[in-house]
């Protein structure tokens, strides 16, 4: 059994963060996602419209995800990946070669899946910002 782990904060779920999701659990069979807690997203400087538990219970919803976990600080994957017996980390391929995820590749496999839609929340929010624009 092939144990995928993801991270994020996957605010306002939109159809990029469904295709990733999908792209992540093919690559395994049991997919966990790291779902960012309210104080980390402001660690991360990200204003999260919907909080913990509801962003959790939106992933929870989804066939592809297995399970959620708590992302609380950038230094606990090495222990994630530990506790959870990970085999692969994935992330979309704005993360490319981060040194955040390249230096846990002695610890699992780590691959960049590519963004597919062209959807992103901050383009959500910029759209909705403006008068008259008719969602596609
Ligand atoms: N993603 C994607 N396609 C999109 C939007 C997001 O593939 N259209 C991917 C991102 O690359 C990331 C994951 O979905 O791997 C979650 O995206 P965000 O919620 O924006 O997460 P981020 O702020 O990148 O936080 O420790 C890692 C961080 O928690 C990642």
């Amino acid at each position: 059994m092939k144990r995928v782990l993801v991270y994020g904060t996957f605010d306002i779920l939109h159809i990029g963060h469904i295709y990733f999701l999908q792209d992540a659990k093919k690559l395994g069979d049991y997919l966990i996602v790291g779902l960012s807690t309210d104080a980390f997203n402001k660690i991360k400087k990200k204003e999260a419209y919907s909080s913990y538990s509801t962003r959790k219970e939106m992933l929870e919803a989804l066939r592809c995800v297995d399970q959620v976990i708590p992302e609380a600080d950038w230094d606990q994957k090495p222990s994630d990946i530990k506790e959870y017996n990970i085999d692969i980390i994935a992330m979309g391929d704005d993360w490319k070669d981060s040194e955040k995820f390249e230096k846990l590749r002695e610890l699992c496999d780590v691959k960049y899946i590519d963004r597919r839609g062209g959807m992103s929340t901050t383009k959500i929010k910029k759209d909705l910002e403006r008068p008259q624009v008719n969602p596609l």
